[in-house]
Parts: C-alpha cells; sequence; structure tokens
C-alpha cells in the first residue's frame, strides 16, 4: 500500500498532479452513444448542448466486431466537436478483454486533452484501479496532457460490491461509481432478466387477516436494487466521490425509469445513465431539485441564521441537522443553475 504522504503524488514523471477534491459538475445524465454507429454519431453536436455528459461507449452494446469503428469514431467525433460545458467522458472495455489496452493507449495519446472521465466496467477491486491509474499517468506524460483524466467504475459484479469502500478510495483519480444492475444480476445469480427496475415476485405480503386466512392479502413490490445502491452511496460519500444510478433498459416505460432514477437521487445519487434520447428529459428532471423543495430550503436556512439551535417552521422542527440537509438542497440548486438558465429562473422566483 502507498504512503499516505504519496497518495497525491504524480504516478509518472511528467504526469499532472492529481485533483485533491473531486470537482463538482453537473451530471445529471451520463448520455451514451456507439461512436461507430453513423446515426448516433450525427446526433452528437445537437445533443451535446442538451445534456451534461456525453460518453462514447466502446463496451458491452457495442458488438466485437464494431469494437475498433467505435474507438476511432470516438476520437474523430472528440477531434470534430466543441462540447462546450457539457463533458466528454468514454466507457472503455474491461480489463479483461483484448481491447482495453488499445482504448486506453489510443484515447488518451489523441484526446486526452478533451477526455474528462474514463468509465472502467466490471471493477472488482482496488487492483483495477491502481492498474488504471499508473497507466493513464503514463499515458498523460507521454501525450501532455496538463489535467488529470478522472477515473470512475462501475459497481457490477459480487466482487466489486464486496470490495465498494476500497474501489472508492483507490485513487485520487476516482470521481464517482454506478450502479450496473444488469452484470451485476448475473454476477450474483439473480433471477432477474430486466436491466434495472423492480420484479413483481420481490415482494411483501400482507399478513393474513380473519379466521381461515381466505381473505384477500394485498402485496407490496420491494426494490431489488435498495441495499446495493445504499452501500455505494456511503462509499462514495465516505471517500468524498459522486455515485450515480446507471442503466434503465425499458426505454417505453417512462413511469418506471422516472421512479428508478427518483430512489436513487432521494437516497444521495447525482445523476443516472440516459441510453435513449427519450431518457435524458427523465434524468434532468429528476436530478433538479424541485423550485418548491428549494425554496423551503432556504427559508430554513435564513430562519436558523447562524445553522445552531432549534425553531419551528410551518409545524416543523428544525435544528442543526435540518439545516445541513437544507444547504445540500441549495448547494445543488446553485451548481445547477449556474449551468441551466431555466433552473436559473425557477430557483430565483
Ligand atoms: O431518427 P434516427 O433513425 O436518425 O435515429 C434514431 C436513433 O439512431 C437515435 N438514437 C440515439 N441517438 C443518440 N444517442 C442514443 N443513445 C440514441 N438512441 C437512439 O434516435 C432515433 C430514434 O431511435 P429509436 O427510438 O428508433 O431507437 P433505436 O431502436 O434506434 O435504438 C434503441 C437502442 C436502445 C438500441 C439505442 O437507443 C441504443 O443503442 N442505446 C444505447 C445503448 C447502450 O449504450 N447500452 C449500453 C449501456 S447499458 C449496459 O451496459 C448494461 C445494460
Ligand atoms: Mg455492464
Amino acid at each position: 500500500m502507498r504512503s499516505p504522504k504519496d497518495f497525491f503524488r504524480p504516478l509518472a514523471v511528467g504526469a499532472p498532479t492529481p485533483v485533491r477534491e473531486v470537482p463538482f459538475r453537473p451530471s445529471r445524465m451520463i448520455h451514451f452513444f456507439d461512436p461507430g454507429n453513423e446515426k448516433m454519431a450525427a446526433k452528437v453536436p445537437s445533443i451535446a448542448p442538451t445534456v451534461d455528459v456525453l460518453l462514447g461507449n466502446l463496451e458491452d452494446a457495442v458488438a466485437a466486431d464494431r469494437k475498433e469503428a467505435a474507438r476511432s469514431g470516438l476520437v474523430k467525433i472528440a477531434k470534430a466537436t466543441d462540447f462546450g460545458d457539457t463533458q466528454l467522458w468514454t466507457r472503455i472495455n474491461s480489463l479483461d478483454s483484448p481491447w482495453a489496452l488499445d482504448d486506453l493507449l489510443t484515447l488518451v495519446t489523441e484526446i486526452g486533452d478533451k477526455l474528462d472521465v474514463i468509465m472502467v466496467p466490471k471493477v472488482e477491486g482496488a487492483e483495477d484501479i491502481h492498474y488504471v491509474d499508473r497507466l493513464l499517468a503514463q499515458l498523460e506524460a507521454k501525450a501532455q496532457v496538463r489535467r488529470p483524466i478522472l477515473v470512475h467504475a462501475i459497481l457490477e459484479t459480487a466482487t466489486g460490491v464486496a470490495n465498494v469502500e476500497e474501489i472508492a478510495g483507490a485513487s485520487p483519480r476516482m470521481q464517482g461509481i454506478s450502479l450496473g444492475p444488469a452484470d451485476l444480476a448475473a454476477s450474483r445469480r439473480m433471477k432477474t432478466t430486466r436491466v434495472g427496475g423492480g420484479h413483481p415476485g420481490y415482494l411483501v405480503r400482507e399478513d393474513p387477516h380473519g379466521t381461515d386466512g381466505a381473505a384477500p392479502r394485498a402485496t407490496f413490490q420491494q426494490d431489488l436494487w435498495h441495499y446495493t445502491l445504499a452501500r455505494m452511496v456511503d462509499a462514495c460519500a465516505a471517500h468524498g466521490i459522486l455515485p450515480y444510478y446507471g442503466p434503465f433498459g425499458d426505454i417505453k416505460d417512462i413511469t418506471a425509469c422516472e421512479d428508478q432514477f427518483r430512489n436513487a437521487f432521494l437516497l444521495g445519487c447525482v445523476g443516472a445513465w440516459s441510453l435513449h434520447p427519450v431518457q435524458i428529459g427523465i434524468a434532468k428532471k429528476v436530478f433538479s431539485p424541485a423550485p418548491a423543495d428549494v425554496a423551503w430550503a432556504r427559508k430554513v436556512i435564513e430562519a436558523m441564521g447562524d445553522g445552531t439551535g432549534a425553531v419551528m417552521i410551518d409545524g416543523k422542527m428544525q435544528d442543526d441537522a435540518t439545516y445541513k440537509q437544507c444547504q445540500v438542497v441549495v448547494e445543488l440548486a446553485e451548481a445547477l443553475a449556474a449551468r441551466d438558465p431555466e433552473l436559473r429562473d425557477a430557483y430565483a422566483a
């Protein structure tokens, strides 16, 4: 293990100095596209201003014989496009695949100055992050990239979940973690074939009433992902990095997608993946606090003065802890308002 004194030293001569704090940049939706798919690639210039993060996906959902087309497509798009304030991320192939090394070699040397974050799939432990960390430092030095490229891990294996705390703290490059419910379900041998969302069979049933137990008993669907998401949020918060819900595969079910995203938002996540243009607006709506909640939070902060003591507002007790809860909402609203003029007006009203 590295000495804590060396944690923030560059891992290669000439590599940029690691960040001490993960910069909080709005990332309500990480919009996935296949850079080798001409139709999707053609939409990038018009989608870029409407999303917080554009992600050129090279891994799952890109066929094996299209991996090189996706990689070279991303290089071409990144060089040709001005992304403005929108972040550019990529998802490389998994570290045990034949493509991951070439993904990193090509992308960092060709477009390292344009890439904000590299998403690494199927991370199982700190050793995977250490490998990427050193390699990125070497490549940044070689390509003379001036600021460190950050790393985002997908939590999608049972081993990864068992090691989530050490993954979150493995490197100063760690920007965040996303829940990957599809691969995780397979890894755990869960019996759902859905990509995220609930399952009607995962439920609790009301106790029997009446003498013979023959009366109908209500059932309540439960959330298959609650434990993992909550554990991931704690690991991220403990290490000062950002948690995200990942993909919701039922593109047509916009209601259940919104519910899944909102559960993640309420639990502490800052964003989710959008797989199709229809999911962009859902993520934007869900991961931006409602104007009424922002107004309420400001009211509490104002009434609390220096943030200590207890007051009653509209019949509800407020104290030092609720002051901090309200600060979370207001800080997020201010960060989003700085990027989004519509929200700036909504939050000012
Ligand atoms: O109107 P056009 O025909 O010109 O364009 C289509 C389509 O090409 C385009 N479109 C997109 N554009 C940009 N980004 C996207 N993500 C995107 N998705 C579609 O929009 C127009 C309308 O599309 P559609 O409604 O006809 O949808 P399709 O049947 O063409 O495509 C649906 C899928 C789901 C296949 C497509 O959206 C897609 O491939 N999305 C990305 C999937 C992905 O990245 N999966 C990996 C992450 S999830 C994971 O790893 C674990 C499960
Ligand atoms: Mg996956």
